[in-house]
């Protein structure tokens, strides 16, 4: 590689290190993962990786040469830019699991799947490969107190979810005949195929009661197919998903893809409106599987498949603790947050669509440097904040729609369980934020309201008044270009 003029974070520096040298550096106190802690030590790294008296990467064969070395001193003198990966086409590999988008299935294939789903049902309620107890582990059954398992709104997310499909996945594999199934997932641009609103995944009754709401033979239910079309176009789930996948931080992109996660649960029906119950209903697996492919998606576009990479991502340094012991800990009994992440590793990949869009990615800051040029848009958008709202007083998920003179403008929703107070998870974050991004036309000189609803067990969405959930405030931003 001859000397980079330009080079930048994304793009070159970071695919200077191997996993071999991080794990090396982090033996010795040392964290050259992530852009920030990078660029803090950078001198000290053009030092000891400098030819020809290097000490760094360990192994003489792979010593940074003259050219290299230049390179990491040009992104040094010219301050560090962090810009972005080149583009790439994403690949299905050759992994032993691929999962498929519902449309693509054969009639063979729906009908392993459907034996899969129906073996498990079949089992006993205390099986631990049945039906019953796998998705159970997502909240409720009557378990002790305090043994809530399923992660939202916390750092786990994905990777609880990507661990808890496989051991989904298993488990429709342990059913005879189906060792060669995968799960496939609902791409959210496509129309729901008809058969699922037949046997069996239009409906699951409760083999046992899971809570005093949801008694015994209690039939989970889901829209049809047309009204959950009509519900995500609304609540315009696949615009907030397209943004997401635009997001050039790790922190960005979790933030808006749970966003765009929360407002399609109850967007797909009574059953998958509440965490409590959610995951009884068959719907939920294809369609948490298409969030885990989105997840996996995004990792692509950021070339950020490694655990390494991954941390590449990261817009602050702090943000991996979730990777080391004992917080990479996932319960119950679940692989490490850490092992999550390379999803090829886990021997699982999906299906793309034919011809990906060319993504541009973006980068969001809090701030820009005084020093530097910014300009307001022409037309520019208001961020909106609706800000420490207290989830643990509002009895399940809720909506918040943002008002301009009375006309709804956005809405969004929250994910989280009828008794909030109960779940050990929730309890850790009681105060949220939900940000909205709104044309500026529609706000200025309006008279800006915000209202709260709350999803009731049929999914019916009642007010519930502001002032109960603590004192949120609005606030708004002009963002700022560089
Ligand atoms: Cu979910």
């Amino acid at each position: 590689m001859a000397a980079v003029k330009n080079p930048t974070y994304m793009r070159h520096i970071r695919h200077f290190f191997e996993a071999e040298d991080h794990d090396c550096m982090f033996s010795r106190g040392k964290d050259y993962t992530t852009y920030d802690s990078l660029k803090n030590s950078s001198v000290e790294v053009y030092s000891i990786t400098r030819p020809p008296n290097a000490t760094m990467p360990k192994p003489a064969a792979r010593r940074w040469d003259e050219d290299k070395s230049q390179t990491f001193l040009n992104w040094i003198t010219n301050g560090h830019p962090r810009g972005e990966p080149k583009p790439k086409k994403p690949s299905t590999g050759s992994a032993a699991r691929v999962r498929k988008s519902l449309s693509e299935l054969s009639d063979d294939e729906i009908k392993l799947i459907t034996k899969a789903f129906e073996g498990m049902m079949k089992l006993d309620a205390d099986d631990p490969n049945g039906y019953f107890s796998i998705a159970g582990i997502h909240w409720f059954p009557n378990r002790a107190p305090n043994e809530a398992f399923c992660q939202h709104h916390t750092d786990h997310y994905h990777m609880w979810h990507r661990a808890y499909l496989l051991q989904f996945e298993d488990a429709m594999r342990a059913v005879p005949d189906c060792e060669n199934v995968t799960l496939p997932y609902w791409d959210f641009s496509e129309k729901l195929p008809s058969w699922i609103n037949k046997k069996p995944f239009k409906t699951y009754k409760l083999q046992e009661e899971v809570h005093r709401d949801y008694p015994k033979n209690h039939a989970t239910k889901h829209s049809t197919p047309t009204q959950i079309a009509a519900n995500f176009k609304s609540a315009g789930i696949l615009d907030t998903i397209e943004d997401a996948l635009t997001k050039s931080s790790w922190e960005d992109f979790n933030d808006t893809i749970e966003g765009a996660h929360d407002s399609a649960h109850p967007a797909c029906g009574e059953s998958l409106a509440h965490p409590d119950i959610a995951s009884f209903d068959p719907l939920f697996w294809f369609f948490h599987a298409n969030w885990d492919r989105l997840w996996w998606r995004w990792q692509q576009i950021m070339q950020a498949k490694t655990l390494w990479t991954f941390r590449s991502t990261f817009a602050e340094s702090s943000t991996g603790a979730f990777f080391t012991a004992p917080l990479n800990r996932m319960r119950p009994n679940f692989m490490t947050a850490d092992r999550t992440i390379d999803l090829n590793a886990l021997g699982v990949t999906y299906t793309q669509p034919i011809a990906p869009e060319p993504i541009v990615l973006a980068s969001s800051f809090g701030s820009l440097l005084a020093a530097s040029n910014f300009k307001a848009a022409k037309s520019p958008t208001m961020s909106v904040r609706v800000r420490d709202i207290n989830r643990l007083a509002i009895p399940g998920s809720f909506r918040i729609e943002l008002l301009a003179d009375g006309k709804q403008v956005a809405e969004r929703c929250f994910f989280q369980s009828t008794e909030p107070n109960n779940c050990p998870t929730c309890l850790k974050k009681a105060h949220v934020n939900l940000d909205f991004k709104v044309p500026i036309k529609k706000l200025l000189g309006a008279k800006i309201e915000a209202k709260i609803y709350v999803f009731d067990r049929k999914g019916k969405a009642r007010q519930f008044p502001l002032s109960s959930a603590g004192s949120p405030t609005i606030n708004a931003r002009l963002p700022l270009e560089k």
